[in-house]
């Protein structure tokens, strides 16, 4: 493999879209051992055919607000490899979104879905549409407009979306309503749905939890465990908020959160019903912890999670939000890892310093990989048309995190006895992936 000159030609064959080159160029660069060695892969043009999306939808979204003008919002849906499954991905409802971040996206989920153990291939999508500071009448009309053009495209054993950054519980229930009227089928269509109409337990937390199931695993590799420790948490969503709360579990403190516009410090460990009030009912902003905790401290600087003395970094929020000076003040203050919750939240130069220095680096499509693993759950206890408790898919959850650990050491241990997690995740994906791609012929 000639990796500079494919790289090239891909950046020209698809300019403006730097977030799917930079995800393309670091499984290049974990793989290319493993692709040299074997020459089917190379005979089979694999990487030609796993950079390129089996198809990309892109539609208009009309929806009218509620003073009654129209507006129109940009839809996408990327289906991009059923090589071992149905695809299978999250929905971002975010303005700044473009068809590159969703090919970003949609390549890592390939790959994450793969080590999953589970049967998903790979997709997703979303809106430039921005939920914030919609009215809950506003977001249903846009999610029923929405859903009124996807459905054709999606089914329970075709394509199967979930939530990510501003998809929760409130847009799954109608977009699934909107499915539901139109097909009239009450099918498994989407996860992360509701617990009393078909949803499973534990995938609101699945994603959080996971990836300190895997954090844990590492620490146990690494002679140690959460007790005591110090935790830095970006963000305060979805995947921050159910990655603090099993920390807090676990024995460890919570120092930092953030959102878009800020931080919070709070020494004496984050008060989470305090942030779960504030974020998940209020949908409010994290400066407003301050106003209950007078001794924590907000800055408007959400890069400040990283200053914070931490033997754990949980980068939770976004993609690109830790960068290679982040990475360096982590590394100065003793931070022993890093584990990605968000999608990409490392630069890649900040990736490439960490696994220079031999600091722990658990790559997201490891680590985060417990939020589709259970919608994945979900789609089986669908299919068989019951719901297990909430003990067996915590307890199948913290298998499948055991297992993706696991995978990444197989194929990620250097001779030196380091373990390049983010090696062993792509690697282990890849393969996965490419075996079944040729076994299935040319297609
Ligand atoms: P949420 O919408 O629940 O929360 C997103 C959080 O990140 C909020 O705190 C938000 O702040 C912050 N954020 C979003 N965009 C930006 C930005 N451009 N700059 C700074 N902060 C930002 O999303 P999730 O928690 O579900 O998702 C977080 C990350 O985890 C994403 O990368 C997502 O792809 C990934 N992920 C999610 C999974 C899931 O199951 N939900 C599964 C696996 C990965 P604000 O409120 O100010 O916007
Ligand atoms: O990035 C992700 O893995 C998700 N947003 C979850 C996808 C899913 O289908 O549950």
């Amino acid at each position: 493999m000639d990796k500079t000159k494919f790289l090239n030609q891909l950046k020209k064959q698809t300019p403006n879209e730097d977030e799917f080159h930079q995800a393309v160029t670091e499984v290049l660069e974990s793989i290319e051992d493993v692709y040299n060695d074997n020459p089917k892969f190379e005979t089979n043009k694999i990487i030609e055919r796993i950079v390129m999306p089996d198809r990309i939808i892109m539609f208009r979204v009309p929806w009218m607000d509620d003073t009654g003008e129209i507006q129109v919002n940009q839809g996408y849906r990327i289906e991009f490899n059923s090589a071992i499954g149905p695809y299978k991905g999250g929905l971002r409802f975010h303005p700044d979104v473009s068809i590159g971040t969703f090919k970003f996206l949609g390549f890592e989920q390939v790959f994450k879905n793969a080590l999953t153990t589970l049967p998903m291939g790979g997709g997703k999508g979303g809106s430039n549409f921005d939920p914030k500071g919609k009215s809950d009448n506003e977001v249903m009309r846009f999610c029923q407009s929405f859903m009124t053009e996807l459905y054709r495209h999606v089914g329970p054993e075709t394509d199967v979306p979930a939530g990510d950054i501003g998809v929760g519980g409130r847009e799954i229930g109608f977009l699934f309503g909107q499915y539901k009227r139109i097909v009239n089928r009450f099918e498994g269509v989407l996860t992360g749905k509701g617990i009393n109409w078909g949803g499973s337990w534990i995938r609101k937390e699945a994603t959080g939890y996971g990836l300190v199931y895997i954090t844990q695993h590492w620490l146990t590799e690494h002679g140690t465990d959460l007790k005591g420790k110090r935790v830095a948490i970006s963000g305060s969503g979805n995947v921050a908020i159910y990655a603090a709360e099993k920390v807090m579990q676990l024995g460890g403190k919570v120092i930092t959160m953030s959102d878009s516009n800020g931080c919070i410090i709070d020494e004496e460990g984050i008060d989470l019903n305090l942030i779960k009030l504030i974020k998940e009912i209020e949908r409010g902003r994290i400066r407003e912890y301050i106003e209950t905790r007078y001794n924590a401290q907000y800055s408007k600087d959400r890069n400040d999670v990283w200053k914070v003395k931490c033997d754990v970094a949980l980068p939770c929020a976004t993609q690109n939000e830790l960068d290679v000076e982040s990475a360096k003040i982590l590394v100065s203050n003793g931070c022993l890892m890093v584990a990605e919750g968000a999608n990409m939240p490392v630069t890649a130069e900040a990736v490439h310093y960490l696994l220079h220095q031999k600091v722990g680096m658990i790559p997201g499509k490891a680590a985060n990989a417990g939020g589709v693993a259970v919608s994945g759950l979900e789609m089986t206890q669908n299919s068989m048309k019951l719901q297990w408790t909430p003990k067996e898919v915590d307890d199948r959850l913290y298998h499948i995190m055991s297992e993706i650990h696991d995978a990444c050491v197989k194929y990620g241990k250097r001779e030196d006895g380091y373990v390049d997690y983010v090696k062993g995740a792509n690697v282990a994906g890849f393969l996965k992936v490419a075996n079944a791609m040729i076994d299935q012929g040319l297609i």
